[in-house]
């Protein structure tokens, strides 16, 4: 009997690609660009609704939105951009970046997470937007660098929450942070760091918004291998706790999805697939991930949820880590502040 506890499985091998991929091209763009990737999506008027990263023949990004009634075909682009830096702000000096899409039900209105590249390198910032047609900037988050960045959908135990990803020491962890009010960020901690000798060894960053479900957050991150030939971007899942989301109840042993077709393997930057939305199907249980390939293009991969969740459990072992620094904010957070007022 063998001595390894590894099961072989093969859970790479469970998300099925869009036979119509890749859904979104720089040729089919309504006016000249270089690439079109990274997404933001999210539902809009009984439509599927992204903002695609653009870049320019400059090297700039910017964003423009996309919408489709069935979330894959007839994908209706828009001739103008949707936001574009603004010159007034340094911080975007360079573009903008990877967008995520959050829906707040509390505020009644969308989070907009994107990277916001400035000459001293890329910041996390936030907008937010009632109608995808007016977008009220709140500017950078923390400082460089800094990049995949996404919000929870909701306040937790009194307390915004933000995943982001930033480089210390050259190091690239998924880190967490609190704030009372979406402008101070404070209890930075390393939530799910790189894993040596892993698939997911040289850096890892969070892909969409985290998903709530009865089990926990789920959690769809990218994980990179550096190799001779350049850098392997594959995507992972962890799970982490409802209400002390500092603490990983689960994470992936395996890759979920990675780089193995033609439009993965060719294209500016070769061998990324780079998740940055997905959408539920309530009805049909269909669960729809859009990706970036190759920083050139938008693809889409699709899973029964129950078989996603079911892949997370059976390939992934259990862990608790319990932040006692966390935890004791969470308490004074309860007794002392007022919460979420004072960003109007
Ligand atoms: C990351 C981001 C993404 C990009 C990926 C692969 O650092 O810049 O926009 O898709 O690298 O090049």
């Amino acid at each position: 009997m063998s001595m390894n506890p590894y099961n072989y499985q093969k859970a790479a091998s469970n998300f099925k690609r869009f036979e119509g991929n890749p859904i979104l091209t720089p040729d089919r763009w309504p006016y000249p660009c270089n690439a079109t990737f990274n997404p933001g999506v999210t539902k809009f008027n009984d439509e599927t609704l992204m903002l695609v990263r653009v870049e320019d023949m400059r090297g700039f990004s910017h964003f423009t939105l996309a919408r489709s009634k069935d979330g894959k075909t007839n994908w209706i682009v828009d001739s103008h951009p949707a936001l574009e830096c603004d010159t007034e702000m340094e911080e975007e000096e360079w573009g903008l970046e990877d967008p995520r899409i959050i829906w707040l039900a509390e505020r009644e209105e969308y989070a907009i997470n994107y990277v916001s590249f400035s000459k001293d390198g890329p910041m996390v910032s936030l907008a937010m937007t009632k109608d995808f047609k007016h977008f009220k900037r709140y500017g950078s988050m923390l400082p460089p660098e800094d990049k995949d960045a996404s919000l929870f959908p909701r306040l937790i135990n009194g307390l915004y929450v933000l995943i982001h990803r930033p480089i210390i020491r050259g190091e690239a962890h998924i880190w967490i942070s609190f704030s009372p009010d979406l402008r101070y960020w404070g209890n930075h901690k390393i939530l799910i760091p790189v894993r040596p000798g892993r698939w997911d060894c040289s850096r890892v960053g969070l892909g969409p918004p985290p998903i709530e479900t009865p089990e926990g957050w789920l959690i769809i991150y990218h994980g990179v291998r550096h190799t001779v030939s350049g850098s392997l971007y594959r995507v992972g899942l962890a799970l982490l706790d409802l209400e002390e989301p500092w603490k990983i109840i689960r994470r992936c042993d395996e890759w979920v999805f990675g780089p193995n077709r033609l439009y993965e393997r060719t294209g500016d930057v070769p061998g990324v697939t780079f998740p940055t939305g997905t959408i539920l199907d309530k009805e049909t249980n269909e669960f729809r991930m859009y990706y970036g390939a190759a920083d050139t293009s938008v693809c889409l991969a699709t899973i029964d949820f129950d078989e996603l969740m079911d892949m997370l459990m059976r390939s992934s072992t259990e862990t608790t880590k319990d932040e006692t620094v966390c935890k004791r904010l969470f308490e004074d957070n309860r007794k002392e502040t007022e919460i979420g007022n004072d960003l109007k």
